[in-house]
């Protein structure tokens, strides 16, 4: 799907907007969240504009898969064998941002259920 016009997320795949980058392929781009909630705390976006994980699911499921390898691939990089992966969908469990992006949370103990 094209770039969405007010879209955050379209204009840092585009390098409109500043973002510390880590990892990039043909299908997605990760980069440090700015209110990082764990020492490591990145988020892997599909470069296609999809508001969420299950509509880019749907749309394109090789995509979909690419955000979680790239997110292994940052854990490992980063020397975390264990870690999070989060699609919040929707506005009621924390959705702020409306570009599918997967959470990797790691370097830190972590307890479940999440809040
Ligand atoms: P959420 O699942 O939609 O709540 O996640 C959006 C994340 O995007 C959130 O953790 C923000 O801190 C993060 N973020 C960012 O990294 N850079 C930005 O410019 C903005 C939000 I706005």
């Amino acid at each position: 799907m094209a770039a969405a016009p007010d879209c955050l997320f379209c204009r840092i795949v585009a390098g409109d907007l500043p973002a510390e980058v880590v990892h990039t392929t043909d299908r997605a781009v990760a980069f440090r969240d700015i209110n990082a909630q764990a020492p490591t705390h990145v988020l892997v976006v599909p470069r296609a504009h999809y508001a969420n994980a299950a509509e880019l699911a749907h749309a394109d499921p090789e995509s979909a898969a690419e955000l979680v390898r790239v997110a292994a691939e940052v854990a490992t990089t980063e020397g975390h064998d264990d870690y999070r992966l989060v699609f919040n969908t929707g506005e009621g469990v924390g959705q702020t941002v409306f570009h599918a992006h997967l959470h990797l949370l790691a370097g830190r103990s972590m307890t479940w259920p999440p809040g």
